[in-house]
């Protein structure tokens, strides 16, 4: 199974970012997590995204606040698929952060899910690993079938 990456700019981070490791728990996920910031360990955060592919990961997940171009950083050094997560840790209210990281010039994608969206991120990177791995996707499918069942069981409730 492929590994997924986690990397957050700061410790701060961290509130937001466990919505997604408790999200690939749940899976039984491969991860591993770590905090490089592009501005504060730029050699860290580029040495992990050059080694990406090599060590074994199918998708990166990066969580930063502010000026975020962490997402984008790493994605320039490699072509393992990135998934940022606009952090909300400035009087911005995470609007700099999603536009910091949504905003790509083109030929270096990175997925940007919502501000805070950790979990849609651990989503996202597990749909990208269930491409060639069928066990993520039968569980997937079945999240989605869970998920069907208990809006409809709250249907229900309101219309009796
Ligand atoms: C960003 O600046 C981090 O991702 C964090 O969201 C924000 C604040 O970092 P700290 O000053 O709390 O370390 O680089």
């Amino acid at each position: 199974m492929k590994k997924i990456g986690i990397i957050m700019g700061s410790d701060s981070d961290l509130g937001v970012v466990e919505g997604a490791i408790d999200t690939l728990k749940k899976f039984g996920a491969e991860y591993e997590v770590h905090i490089y910031s592009a501005h504060r360990t730029p050699v860290e955060a580029s040495e992990f995204s050059k080694n990406a592919r090599k060590n074994g990961f199918g998708a990166i997940i990066c969580a930063a606040g502010k000026a975020a171009h962490l997402a984008g950083a790493i994605a320039a050094n490699t072509t393992v698929p990135v998934i940022g997560i606009p952090i909300k840790s400035s009087t911005l209210d995470g609007l700099d952060a999603l536009l910091s990281t949504v905003q790509m010039p083109g030929g270096i994608p990175v997925a940007t899910v919502a501000i805070d969206g950790a979990k849609n991120a651990a989503l996202l990177a597990l749909e990208i690993l269930a491409v060639s791995d069928e066990k993520i996707a039968q569980k997937l499918d079945d999240d989605r079938a869970e998920n069907s069942k208990a809006v409809l069981e709250k249907n229900r409730a309101v219309e009796e």
